[in-house]
């Protein structure tokens, strides 16, 4: 309490960054355990500790990346809400925020896990309710055409619930959830960029999903302590359909998830090659890895029927395992070994290299695509040689974005930085070249980065332009509200050689990963079709009361400023379904219906229907009244249910 009072001017940035950092570094050390940090101290470390940091851009400059009223972003961001369990979406670089999609959680702005629509898509309990009201999105990505984004999908997972959600991009709502089966702590996922059996085929058509958390397979309730017995699966999802496809067994943990352009291969970083339970045996040892999956291969073998199956599951499970993948020729997955604790890996736009940023350790590792690929034809002796490069860059690295010059920017966590540096210089530099220039700047940032990324930096067309770094703390950038403080987005101008930091824009806990997407690769649909609805009713007309036993339908028009049913009867113990059509054309002319003590409030926008079901258990009056604000006589747009006693 004792800082109430002070201005963010009070507390220099050093001072604040200072306290961060020894917070961070207390946490780490009261573990007890060699946290790697130590090779920062060694004489190789000169990069992280001489370059000199960025100021921000110069005020009279800010001017430059403002949208003035009435003018568009160039920008979509796209960002996953972490533990709000849904996604965002923000125009840059106004960092305007634009809409929210529920996915996971439940929102009664639109009615996400209210209507039977919606509930259609998340599934239900036995009593009708969404089987879950929580969610954790982690990573957010477009699917793809020919390394490219396609505009016709977005991916985001669910880390609590192990579930894959599907947003369709003209109406930008979530189009259907899939639920994984034997996993937990479904961390990263990447769609594929193009089809890599079928050549003809140059679009997303798979979803490749980590499970962070080992558990015993099948988790039954036989297996409780012994973590030994633990595993953890990788897992492929149809995107067209959603359905599971196949999973691979692993040794080791998944974490993030990146996928080649070429289709042939999926990567994910592991921490946890120990296989322990605690994170001091999950910092045991100092070497950790990347696996990289053969899609071609393991879906070779599902075909040929070389699997198992998981319990009651069907999905058919590859063993990718370390013991069953001794021979290159045949394996279906190549494990690289890299330092500490990674945490992200990132591709370059060129489809060349993967970045994988040991977290406990200062460095990056570099791993070419081809090398790789020469792995699994049995030309490359050890799959470690894949690793062209380890380039020490600063401490507590985590993700890497790309631009299209060949450089890499790189969160750092624990000095609360980003640093830029270059792909090809790390690669002469690790071959013995002593002028290689390998880090070009670095920058601060406020405080903590988590996911960085720069605009259209997951395609081959990156442009270059802008990084934004997603930060863990804000501490005191913004107007204090509480204990839970806002989180911050900070956009800096990567177009020339020194980054500049350009704008701090507040998000709402969490932001967790984001990703860039120019303006014209969206085109959304501005009114739904009537016909899209099989419930849809067509003619105020239709409206009315349909009793069949104690089952009751009420088909109810909305257009402005009234509803078709001035009022309707049913009785106590009556289930209810009240279907809503919205028959008005004007664009953004959106009505709603919220129903008091019924716990029912939900949206139906130009040209939709929703419907929403629930049990007449309360007698009286009650005013269904629509709350999305319409019309002049927006408050005198109601109706009344009458329950019978
Ligand atoms: S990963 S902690 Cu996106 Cu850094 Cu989830
Ligand atoms: Cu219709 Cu307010
Ligand atoms: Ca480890």
């Amino acid at each position: 309490m004792k800082d109430i009072d002070k201005t963010p001017d009070t507390l220099p940035d050093e001072g604040r960054r200072k306290f961060l950092n020894t917070a961070a570094f207390a946490g780490l050390a009261g573990a007890g355990a060699s946290i790697g940090l130590s090779a920062c101290n060694s004489d190789k470390a000169a990069p992280a500790a001489t370059a000199t940091v960025a100021a921000p851009a110069e005020a009279s400059e800010f001017g430059k990346y403002e949208v003035p009223p009435g003018e568009l972003d160039e920008y979509y961001v796209f960002s996953s809400g972490g533990h709000s369990g849904e996604v965002r979406i923000y125009g840059l670089p106004s960092g305007r925020e634009l809409k929210r999609i529920p996915v996971f959680n439940m929102d009664c702005m639109v009615g996400w896990g209210i209507t039977n629509e919606s509930k259609a898509v998340i599934g239900t309990r036995p009593d009708g309710q969404p089987k879950y009201h929580t969610g954790d999105t982690h990573h957010v990505h477009l699917s793809y055409t020919d390394g490219t984004y396609d505009g016709r999908y977005l991916f985001v997972n669910d880390k609590i619930h192990g579930r894959l959600g599907r947003i369709r991009m003209d109406t930008m709502e979530c189009d259907k959830i899939t639920e994984i089966p034997n996993i937990q702590g479904f961390h990263g996922t990447f769609p594929d960029k193009r089809d890599p059996v079928d050549a003809a085929i140059n679009h997303t058509t798979r979803v490749f999903c980590g499970a962070e958390f080992s558990i015993p397979l099948p988790n039954d309730g036989s297996v409780l302590e012994d973590a030994s017995q633990y595993k953890s699966l990788f897992t492929c999802i149809n995107a067209d359909t959603m359905e599971v496809a196949w999973q691979a067994l692993i040794d080791g943990n998944c974490d993030l998830v990146a996928t080649s352009y070429d289709g042939k291969l999926a990567a994910t970083n592991q921490y946890n090659t120990e296989m322990g339970a605690l994170y001091e045996e999950m910092m045991a040892s100092e070497m950790d890895a990347c696996l990289f999956f053969n899609v071609a291969r393991i879906e070779a073998a599902v075909k040929a029927g070389k699997f198992t199956t998981v319990g009651n599951s069907s999905v058919p499970v590859v063993d990718a395992t370390k013991a069953a993948n001794q021979d290159p020729k045949s394996a279906l997955v190549c494990y690289v070994p890299i330092p500490k604790n990674p945490h992200g890996v990132n591709i370059s736009p060129d489809g060349k290299y993967y970045a994988c940023s040991g977290k406990l350790s200062p460095t990056a590792s570099v791993i070419e695509h081809e090398k790789v690929l020469a792995w699994f034809d049995g030309a490359l002796d050890d799959a470690r040689k894949a690793v062209v490069a380890e380039p020490e860059i600063g401490l507590g690295p985590l993700h890497t974005g790309f631009d299209n010059k060949g450089n890499a920017y790189t969160t750092l966590f624990l000095d609360s930085q980003i640093v830029k540096w270059n792909v090809e210089a790390a690669i002469k530099s690790f071959n013995g070249d002593q002028n290689a220039q390998v880090v070009l700047d670095r920058i601060d940032v406020h405080y903590q980065p988590g996911h960085g990324f720069t605009s259209m930096g997951e395609t081959r067309e990156s442009d270059g332009r802008y990084f934004i770094s997603d930060n863990k703390f804000s501490k005191d950038r913004f107007l204090p509200v509480g204990p839970l403080h806002a989180e911050t987005a900070q956009l800096i101008d990567i177009s020339g050689d020194k980054m500049k930091l350009v704008a701090d824009h507040s998000v709402y806990s969490e932001p967790h990963d984001s990703i860039i997407v120019r303006r014209d690769i969206v085109k959304t649909r501005q009114i739904y079709s009537i016909d899209d609805f099989p419930l849809a009713i067509k003619d105020p007309k239709e409206s009315g009361v349909f009793r069949d036993g104690n089952k009751v339908t009420v088909k109810i028009t909305s257009q402005a400023p009234a509803f078709s049913l001035r009022d309707f009867k049913v009785k106590v113990g009556d289930e209810v379904t009240i279907i809503l059509t919205n028959l008005d054309k004007v664009e953004d002319l959106t009505h709603a219906m919220a129903i008091p003590k019924y716990d029912i409030n939900f949206v139906v926008n130009p040209q939709q229907t929703q419907s929403v079901t629930f049990k007449a258990d309360k007698p009286g009056v009650f005013w269904c009244y629509c709350t999305n604000f319409c019309h002049a006589l927006h408050l005198e747009m109601r109706s009344r249910m009458y329950v019978e006693a």
